[in-house]
């Protein structure tokens, strides 16, 4: 017996069984007060009931405000666990326990934490409604915070029909989230209580202890990510991958390319997904947006690569966001956009919001600005120059606020992928663009990924490290085998895709500055990228892939002085064999990798010694 009033389910369309099974099993072990089943259609009731528990406060006409926890602000991957009954699904980054462990610990957490709460039922579906992977992006999350539901509201679809459609009543992901004593969970200390635990081989996503980003909202990484992944990978049938996802068209000629790709955490995703062609070229390219933070790629009957956002939002990085970087990521919040903005500097009075980089300099006048931990700005000490707001803040809005989202965004079949590219934040070394055509040499470089850890994960800002495909905190089974699904599933495509690694963020080594300008420009290296695959560029072939010559990176409207360009297009050979060192070590620490991908790594290594003896750059 339960205390919940059951009836709730039926009256609001819940019928599958196996769905209402699992709902009424989490309030008897929760010992919820209450159910209430939730989506889309009840956002503008749940808005105003937020604004009046305080919960959330007005940011403008339409827009929202919420700080979370101090210490809850990020995702903290010491406390996010992938289990499954099977020893073998071990990786070296998943953080694999034995769910025979976790589940009866993740029970006792959540056991009676509901007392006298509302637990909320969201179904949603983390696909356009229609996709051929549908039966693996059906969810329902179950959760005690309203706010959360808010978020969910924008990030995923989310309504009852989405689980009453279902061919396969039981192909649905468990996901539930308990927020927790947040003041009293010990975050980051010995006594830490927090736990993020995916029960892949279970599709039952079970987190405790946040009700921040990802930690809370478990359509986007546990479920887009981690589990989709593992779904992928067992299916046999797809990839779930840390990608944005943009298209571009070419006016002049008529062509549409579509290039997805993956950087570490807050290293740019949004940016590049949202820009627009730089002023100089933009009467001839259109630059569209499907997805900014997860793409799931498959091959088609056809034996075409296909790549879709699962998302219906974007949960975006607010720092330096202004009308220059990402004027379009503006527009997606403005007045009536129903964003919701969480951790920046508000101003009570006004209702304004702020974060570092909005402009140039923090507003003059003071009256009402708190920062992001509620305290006024006017009170701070002479001298204090901590943030306004948390350099993980950040905005949530839907796709369809974004100005230039693709026309085609929701269809079902996705869209074809010419090009798949990884970057991220190195201060040397890697160029503006290097391109590889090979399938195994692009997977190489993908799995060497090494860049500097962000902010957008606790206490690892600014850390070097190999992060593969960006994917290292939401991998979800064993390396070795995930480079070999690459493999399979890419290598199904008929037309092969052309890859690439970039990197916006070189620095110069003596005073630092981007030798990159970075944001808008970036679309120039891609339109180098798609033009090399369509043969109208050769390029200028390295050891480590091929690099665009001065002439052909379209650079009309750009001034860079030459070093700095002749930095960005060229290598250093020293540092490249001291990396390739680097990577024999990585790669050594997956078991079963592909032979494949110790052949492309052998390659470059081959290359690079008969680059030219002492180094130097080339
Ligand atoms: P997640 O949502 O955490 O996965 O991040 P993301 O990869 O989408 O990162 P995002 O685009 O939000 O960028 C994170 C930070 O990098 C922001 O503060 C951006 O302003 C900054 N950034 C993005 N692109 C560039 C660029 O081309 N050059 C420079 N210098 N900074 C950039
Ligand atoms: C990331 O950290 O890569 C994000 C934000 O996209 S979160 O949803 O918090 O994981
Ligand atoms: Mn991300």
């Amino acid at each position: 017996m339960v205390g919940v009033d059951e009836d709730v389910l039926g009256r609001a369309g819940l019928t599958n069984k196996t769905v209402c099974e699992y709902v009424l099993h989490w309030a008897e072990l929760t010992g919820a007060a209450r159910l209430e089943v939730v989506g889309a259609a009840d956002d503008a009731r749940l808005i105003r009931e937020a604004l009046a528990a305080g919960e959330i406060v007005p940011a403008g006409e339409g827009r929202f405000y919420s700080r979370s926890y101090h210490k809850d602000t990020a995702r903290s991957e010491e406390r996010t666990i992938v289990a499954t009954s099977r020893e073998g699904d071990r990786g070296l980054y998943n953080n694999w326990h034995p769910s025979s462990e976790m589940k009866p610990k993740l029970e006792g957490l959540m056991r009676g934490a509901l007392a006298g709460k509302t637990m909320y039922v969201i179904p949603y579906l983390m696909a356009p409604p229609g996709s051929p992977l549908e039966r693996y992006a059906a969810g329902v999350q179950l959760t005690d915070n309203r706010t959360v539901v808010l978020h969910m509201n924008r990030m995923a679809r989310t309504g009852v029909g989405y689980i009453e459609s279902l061919t396969d009543p039981e192909t649905f992901v468990r996901a539930v989230h308990v927020t927790g004593d947040l003041e009293h969970l010990g975050q980051g200390t010995s006594e830490d209580q927090r736990y993020f635990v995916t029960v892949a081989d279970e599709r039952t996503i079970l987190h405790f202890g946040s009700s921040y980003g990802g930690n809370a909202l478990l359509g986007k990484i546990a479920h887009g990510l981690r589990q989709a992944t593992y779904d992928g990978w067992r299916s046999g049938q797809f990839l779930g991958e840390q990608f944005m996802l943009l298209g571009i068209t070419d006016k002049q000629t008529g062509r549409k390319y579509h290039i997805c790709g993956g950087f570490p955490s807050a290293s740019g995703k949004t940016n590049l997904a949202m820009t627009l062609a730089p002023d100089a070229l933009g009467d001839r390219y259109h630059v569209e947006f499907y997805g900014d933070d997860i793409a799931w790629l498959w091959v088609d009957a056809e034996g075409r690569l296909r790549g879709m956002n699962p998302e219906f939002g974007v949960f975006g990085v607010a720092k330096d966001t202004n009308e220059a970087t990402n004027p379009t990521a503006l527009d997606s919040v403005g007045p009536g956009s129903g964003a919701l903005f969480t951790n920046v500097a508000w101003n009570e009075r006004t209702h304004e919001v702020w974060w570092e980089g909005r402009t140039p300099e923090p507003p003059a006048d003071l009256e009402g600005w708190r920062d992001w931990t509620g305290e006024p700005v006017s009170g701070r000490e002479p001298g204090d120059s901590s943030p306004w707001s948390h350099p993980n803040s950040r905005f949530t809005t839907t796709l369809a606020n974004v100005p230039n989202v693709a026309p085609d965004f929701e269809e079902p079949v996705g869209v074809p992928i010419d090009a798949i590219i990884f970057g991220g934040r190195t201060r040397d070394r890697e160029p503006l663009i290097r391109a590889i055509r090979d399938l195994a040499e692009g997977v190489y470089d993908g799995l060497t990924l090494g860049a500097e850890a962000t902010f957008a994960a606790d206490g690892l800002d600014g850390k070097l490290r190999y992060d593969p495909m960006s994917m290292r905190p939401f991998m979800s089974y064993p390396e070795g085998a995930y480079a070999a699904h690459w493999l399979e599933v890419i290598g199904r495509a008929k037309q092969q895709p052309i890859f690439a690694h970039v990197n916006w963020f070189q620095r110069d080594s003596d005073d630092g500055h981007f030798l990159w300008p970075g944001y808008r420009e970036n679309l120039r290296a891609l339109l180098w990228l798609v033009r090399l695959k369509d043969g109208e560029v050769t390029g200028r072939e390295t050891a480590v892939g091929i690099l665009p010559t001065e002439e052909e990176l379209d650079l009309a409207g750009l001034e860079l002085p030459r070093e700095d360009l002749d930095r960005l297009l060229s290598i250093n050979v020293d540092q490249w064999r001291q990396e390739l060192a680097n990577r024999e070590a990585h790669l050594s620490q997956f078991a079963d990798l592909p032979e494949a991908i110790w052949d492309a790594h052998r390659r470059v290594v081959k290359a690079l010694d008969e680059t030219c003896e002492g180094g130097g750059s080339s």
